[in-house]
């Protein structure tokens, strides 16, 4: 699988809006390097939406959406401006796209308006900023006050680029980084797979290693969004989940565990009930939950002499017993009961070279935010490495990751494509 095989839909969509010969098509030749989109003097020479997806630094799985100019005249011209429009309906980031020789007008403030109030992050570009500069001869401070202007005008951020001459595209791109539109908001920890009304028992055990006087960030987070949900948490020490269970008077929706009491919590909860862990539901919030499953079914795959790659995102203080160095590491070569070779990565990029890798078992990724964790997924799934995060390895080890991702029907798809589960030792 190239990595232009990426469904659309898991991709970050920057689509370029503004009038004809603004230079929207000129300014995707320019962030991508590359001469993907027809330029030309003439108006209107990009007539439908035209779609480019690519891997883009530092935003990571990109698609870019070129569209027709917004001030197309005729029964064509509309018929393109509706084309354009209908474009919103899955735009991520939405570029304005002005000429610094013509200046933002009514169509430009419309436009900004419009996408605002589809909760849609717009930003402005001013382009042939070369043109500006050139025309008055007081160079850098034309730009600035032209950007002023239309950033009061449109009550945007407003980007200084030249197409032409290729400068400003390292700070929209930073300021496209910045724009992303935090995922984590969009995508539920569980709210998504329950409904109001419904009771969702949480098992977590209060022990030495639980922080004095509080629960953890994950049961925390998880306890809210179920709250957001209008549906019912019922929180529980693994020793009173039978009772519990009891006397709820009638069956949860689900029982989410910590993964320590997992064999407990599966053994005190009836088969008919969906059970998982913490470290799924975060998984599954925080990466492909499918891609980390085929991964872990991957472990029992390996064969002695394989090199497993464990990767870390950030340089974190080692404990003696390291669950990335030590723990880890022990577990999976009992699982397969193989001699392996270790290599330990740590910080914010993989090394160059992973396709000698049989796997890749990544941190939980708490410094990472979606789209960081996902990509690094892309490129092991590019490179053909299976991946497979701490939470699903340790799962898959200790032999309940069958049932923890039975709730998650498209998880549970990837565990049984993988066949019979071979028997860990
Ligand atoms: N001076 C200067 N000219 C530019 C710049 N960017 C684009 N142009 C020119 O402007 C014209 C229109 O550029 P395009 O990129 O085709 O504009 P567009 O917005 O895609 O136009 P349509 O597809 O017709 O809507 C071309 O002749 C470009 O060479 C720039 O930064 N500076
Ligand atoms: S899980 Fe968080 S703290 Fe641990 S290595 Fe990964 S990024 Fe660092
Ligand atoms: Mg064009």
């Amino acid at each position: 699988m190239s990595l232009n095989d990426t469904p659309r839909s898991g991709r970050l969509h920057i689509a370029l809006f503004g009038r004809r010969n603004a230079g929207k098509s000129s300014i995707i030749n320019a962030i991508t390097k590359q001469d993907i989109a027809v330029v030309s003097p003439v108006k209107g020479t990009t007539t439908d939406p035209v779609y480019k997806a690519m891997e883009l630094l530092p935003l990571g799985p990109v698609v870019f959406i070129d569209t027709a100019g917004l001030d197309d005249e005729g029964e064509l011209g509309e018929l393109r401006k509706k084309k354009t429009l209908e474009v919103l309906t899955h735009t991520d980031i939405a570029l304005i796209v002005v000429d610094a020789d013509c200046g933002a007008g009514a169509l430009e403030r419309q436009l900004a308006a419009d996408i605002r109030s589809k909760g849609i992050t717009v930003i402005g570009i001013l382009n042939k900023c070369d043109l500006v500069a050139g025309l008055s001869g007081t160079g850098p401070e034309a730009v600035a006050a032209e950007v002023r202007r239309m950033e009061e005008e449109l009550g945007l951020t407003v980007m200084p680029v030249s197409a032409r001459e290729r400068y400003g595209f390292k700070e929209l791109k930073k300021a496209l980084a910045n724009a992303i539109p935090d995922e984590e908001d969009k995508f539920r920890i569980v709210g998504d797979i329950i409904a109001s009304g419904d009771l969702v028992v949480l098992v977590t055990p209060i022990d030495k290693a639980a922080p004095k006087g509080r629960l953890i960030l994950p049961q925390q987070q998880t306890i809210r969004d179920i709250l957001e949900s209008d549906a019912i948490a019922v929180v529980t020490k693994e020793h009173e989940l039978r009772e519990t269970l009891n006397s709820l008077g009638r069956k949860p929706r689900l029982v989410i565990t910590d993964s320590q009491v997992f064999l407990k919590a599966a053994a005190d909860t009836p088969k008919d009930v969906a059970l998982t862990s913490f470290s799924i539901l975060f998984a599954r919030n925080k990466g492909d939950l499918e891609e980390l499953v085929r991964g872990a079914r991957a472990i029992g795959r390996l064969q002695s002499g394989d090199k497993v790659l464990v990767a870390e995102a950030c340089t974190h203080h080692q404990q003696p017993d390291d669950i990335g160095r030590v723990k880890l590491p022990r577990w999976i070569r009992q699982a397969c009961g193989k001699e392996l070779q270790f290599d330990h990565a740590n910080g914010m990029s993989f090394p160059e070279n992973i396709t000698e890798y049989a796997l890749i078992v990544h941190c939980g990724g708490c410094m990472l935010n979606r789209r960081q964790m996902l990509w690094r997924i892309e490129q092991a799934r590019a490179a053909g490495v299976p991946i497979v995060n701490y939470g699903v390895a340790i799962a898959y080890v200790q032999g309940i990751l069958e049932r923890a991702v039975a709730p998650f029907p498209l998880a549970r798809l990837a565990w049984e494509e993988a066949g019979e589960q071979p028997q860990l030792h």
